[in-house]
Parts: C-alpha cells; structure tokens; sequence
C-alpha cells in the first residue's frame, strides 16, 4: 500500500466534488474532474486540474457508470478515486474495478464494503464485536411466517428492514400482528425493486430516538474516533440539520459509543473515514448499533468544526500508506458546530425539489461561518441530482453561540430565483424546543410542521 497518489480522479459533482478539489489542492494532489453534459460549466470543472466529460446527464451513464470512471482514470493515469458519497461510493464492485486497474480506491476494501452494505451481516458483525443491537431476528427472515414469530416474541411495534437497503429506505413499521402480513409483502416487493434483493430482517421498533453517529477513521488496527453527530433533526429519512456535540450525550455516554464503534471498526479490519449509526434512547440512556456507511458523509464539516481535522485530508493521506499522525487523546471536542443543509425544494410544497437558473446567490460570512456549495450567481441547478445546494456550517464556543450565528448567516444568505430551505431552517431555529436541544427523529413531522 506504500503509493504516493500524484493525481486523484474525482468520481463525484456537486459540492463533495469541489472539497475533495480543496483538499488535493492543499495535499499537491493534482486532481481529474469527470463530468456530465449537464454539469460542463461546474466550478468542480474549473477548479481541478483536468476534466473529462464522460457522458450525457443522466446519472446511469457517468456518476454510475463504473468501467467509464476506471478508464477516465486510467486514460489520465491518475493513481487513486474518490467517490465522495452517493453514486458508486459505497459500491462492492466499483472498489473492486478500481483495485483490479491498480487504482487506489478511497474507501475501504470490496469485500469490507459488501460486508457492511448486507445490514443483517453488518448487525451479525455488530452483535460478534460485542456492541448493543436491538432485539430482532439473527439475520434475514425466511418468509411471513418466521417474522409473525419473531415478533410475537420482541413484542410489536416493529420494523421490518431490507437487508440490501440502508438509510431508511425498504422499511415498513408495524404496529400489531393484523399488519405484518401486508408490510411484509410491500417491504419485500419495495426492496426487490429498489436493490434487487428482497431479503428483510425484523428489529424491535423503538420510537422517541435520536439518531446519533460515530465518525471514524484509520487503517485496520489503528482507527481513531471523532466524536459524535446527533442527526436526529430530519424528514423522511432526509438529514435537514446536524451538530457535534449531541445535546443529549454526556462525557461518559460519548466515550462509550465511541469504543463501541471502535470495537466494530477493529473487528472488520476498517480502513477508511467512516460513520457508526447508533438510535439512542433518551429515557434508558440505551444505544443500540444500526448500520455502519463506509464513505465520507455529506455532515463530515460539523467534526470538522468542532475537532480541526481536515478530514477529507485525513482520508486521502491515509491510503497511501503513511500512517496517521494523530493519537486519540490527541482528539478533542470544542465548542459546538451545526449545519443545515440548504436544498433546492420547496418546504411549502412537500419538499418538493426546484431546479432552475440562480439569478442571484450572496454566501454569508464572518466568524465561525463556513459554506460548503458549488452554487453562483447565474448557475442553473440541473434536475437529474440531488437538491443539495449548500451547507452552511456555524461554529460557536457553546451551542447558544453557535445557534446565534447560524441565525445570523441564515438572514445573510441569499438565493434567488429558485425555492430553497432557507426560511424552513430560519423558522426551525426559533422553535423553543429545537434551541433547547430537545428533540427526536419525528421532531420535525409531529412537533415541527404540524
Ligand atoms: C430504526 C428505528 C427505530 N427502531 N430501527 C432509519 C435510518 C436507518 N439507518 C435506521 N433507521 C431507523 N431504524 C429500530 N429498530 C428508527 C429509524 C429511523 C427512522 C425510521 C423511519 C423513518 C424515519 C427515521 C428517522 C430516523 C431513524
């Protein structure tokens, strides 16, 4: 593994693309940017050292196209890829395509990343490490009958998971026995769909949690952790704020969540920058392992913020094979960062999403403010991605003063001609409940909108 990377493809667009840019730059990492049609006149085109176009809007046939992005690379001879997050990040066989070609693959390996993708495997994996799972089936279940049995015995309501699925999406919650058969079926069909495979698993359904991840990093037995992000502040699976610390955590709670996720990372052999999903419930003060996401996650900043590591840097480095600097006492939380993420939806609408032209975009400034977008003034946001505009970071010395800012860099910010979340961020963060530090993963659709 001892490689230096000279010049890194950037298999990603969008704002992701524009930080992995920044971090070779600092790095002296040339970069190769690959790119639709619809993105030919992206600042990730005009900051990287290099672009190829590798094809026409459409997703399926550039961001997902793995044996294009391989011979971008290839064609260029680059020496690693980035995937960012999304697209092919968290994809077996495109880790596998790039280690074939003698590409470094920025993530862990093909056969950690499948491992982690089955989420009845990566629960297996959890419950082996010794870490709390919520009661459920030992894997996947062989049929209705087998999860009626399973939760009669953990007790309704529970939740049905598709194995092949991951961030909420194949799931069904079900209340009492009359509904398991129907769920069961729609899960099955929804996840053969979605991912192929219609394998489920069933779990105890806990409600009034908080979504709490554990961000990591490192090679096999040196991997360190960076504290947590409580991501509880979110709408149909869909993350709208985040922020490290977690009001609800303390020092105590927070040492052992992050030896948890360690003990995980140890047992697999991770390499990479990586989150451990946790629920964690308020009232028991239990935690309980969810699911593990093998990439750099769109809310890596607010770690940033409130550590000082570049994490991105961190990632890239660390594959070369020069071991990490960095020791865990050295890792230190201060003071409080949030962000929210500013999408190009309409909040009055459902959220539904709004590409168009940009007529007029001002980011807000001043201390402890940073944006991470890809946007300007005269941009056209496509619509074959995701809504993702910017995210607005704020960091303060304490929760309050980071909440002040935010407040302040929200009312600074502009962005015309299309709707944005802006104003639903703004009327989030005057809600009493919200600047206590008080919510759960239905805050939003039971206390919030309604
Ligand atoms: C759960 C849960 C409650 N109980 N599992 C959603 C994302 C995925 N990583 C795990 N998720 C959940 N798993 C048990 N046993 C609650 C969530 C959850 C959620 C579920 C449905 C709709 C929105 C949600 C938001 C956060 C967490």
């Amino acid at each position: 593994m001892n490689k230096p990377i000279r010049r890194l493809l950037v298999a990603n667009r969008g704002e992701i693309a524009l930080r992995v840019i920044r971090a070779c730059r600092e790095l002296g990492i040339e970069t190769v940017q690959v790119y639709s049609e619809a993105d030919a006149n992206s600042l990730a085109v005009k900051l990287a050292d290099r672009s190829v176009c590798i094809g026409r809007a459409h997703s399926g046939d550039t961001y997902l196209n793995a044996p294009f992005l391989v011979n971008a690379a290839l064609m260029h001879q680059a020496d690693a890829v980035h995937p960012g997050y999304g697209f092919l990040s968290e994809n077996g066989a495109f880790a596998e395509m790039c280690e074939q070609h003698g590409l470094i693959f920025i993530g862990p390996s093909a056969q950690v990343i499948r491992a982690m993708g089955d989420k009845a495997m990566a629960r297996k994996l959890a419950k082996e490490a010794g870490i709390p799972i919520t009661p459920g089936s030992d894997g996947n279940v062989s049929g209705i009958d087998e999860a009626r049995d399973v939760a009669e015995r953990i007790v309704y309501p529970v939740i049905l998971k598709a194995s092949a699925g991951g961030g909420g999406r194949g799931m069904r919650v079900v209340w009492n026995a009359g509904g398991l058969a129907e769920a069961f079926r729609e899960a099955a069909r929804e996840a053969k769909g979605a991912f192929g495979d219609d394998a489920i698993y069933v779990e105890k359904y806990l409600t009034r949690i908080r979504h709490i991840e554990i961000q990591v990093l490192g090679v096999g037995d040196r991997v360190l952790h960076f504290g947590e992000r409580d991501c509880s502040i979110q709408r149909r699976n869909q993350k709208l704020v985040e922020e490290s610390p977690s009001p609800a955590l303390t020092e105590e709670l927070r040492s052992r969540l992050g030896e948890a996720a360690l003990r995980l990372c140890r047992h697999v052999g991770y390499t990479n920058a990586g989150t451990i999903e946790f629920i964690f419930d308020e009232e028991s003060k239990q935690f309980y392992f969810m699911e593990m996401n093998t990439r750099i996650q769109v809310e890596h900043p607010v770690t940033e913020m409130v550590t000082g590591f570049d994490l991105v840097k961190c990632q890239i480095q660390m594959m070369t094979g020069e071991p990490l600097a960095i020791s865990q006492e050295q890792i230190r939380i201060n003071g409080h960062a949030l962000e929210c993420r500013i999408n190009a939806e309409d909040p009055e609408n459902n959220f539904l999403p709004c590409p168009g032209l940009i007529t007029r975009y001002h980011s807000p400034g001043g201390p402890g403010v940073r944006v991470d977008s890809h946007v300007f003034s005269g941009y056209t946001v496509p619509p074959y991605y995701d809504s993702l505009l910017a995210k607005l970071i704020c960091w303060g010395r304490t929760r309050e003063e980071a909440l002040a800012r935010m407040r302040r860099a929200l009312d600074e910010m502009v962005i015309e001609g299309i709707k944005t979340t802006l104003g639903f961020h703004k009327r989030l963060l005057e809600q009493e409940q919200f600047q206590q530090g008080n919510f759960h993963t239905r805050y939003v659709q039971e206390v919030f909108l309604l």
